[in-house]
């Protein structure tokens, strides 16, 4: 059974994207795709966060979506949040093409991503390596740029 989720990210400045969100059987990995605009050019922290909550903008989100309970890491780590999709790369022109395969991330089941955030960041997320507290929770990314509920798609 083929799960796809989409989502359209918002933020109070320039900066907006879609996310498209696939897999092809229960338990596979996540392929991750889409296009984000109007960043600075460079890397920035991309991450699911706990809530589908827009109340008070991107903040409502909460923290990185972590039910393991784990220190924040890269994608590539065994122990990481589920959230941490690491960085995107936006050219010169501002936009960053996304083609992530990642195998923590599910769209079914009690850890499903299907209602919550994803957040693109200011900054670059240091991937847990940055040697102090808050890399080991946010990555350092800095602001929140632009957020979007993550929803079952058509
Ligand atoms: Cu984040
Ligand atoms: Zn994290």
């Amino acid at each position: 059974m083929v799960s796809k989720a989409v989502c359209v990210l918002k933020g109070t400045g320039e900066v907006t994207g879609t996310i498209l969100f696939i897999t092809q059987n229960r338990g596979d990995a996540v392929k991750v795709t889409g296009e984000i605009a109007g960043l600075t050019p460079g890397e920035h922290g991309f991450h699911v966060h706990a809530f589908g909550d827009n109340t008070n903008g991107c903040i409502s989100a909460g923290p990185h979506f972590n039910p393991h309970n784990n220190n924040h890491g890269s994608p590539s780590d065994e122990k990481r949040h589920i959230g941490d999709l690491g960085n995107v790369t936006a050219g010169g022109n501002g936009v960053a093409k996304i083609n992530i395969v990642d195998k923590f991330l599910t769209l079914t089941g009690q850890h499903s991503i299907i209602g919550r955030t994803m957040v693109i960041h200011e900054k670059a997320d240091d991937l847990g390596k940055g040697g102090n507290d808050e890399s080991l929770k946010t990555g350092n990314a800095g602001g929140r740029l632009a957020c979007g509920v993550i929803g079952i798609a058509q």
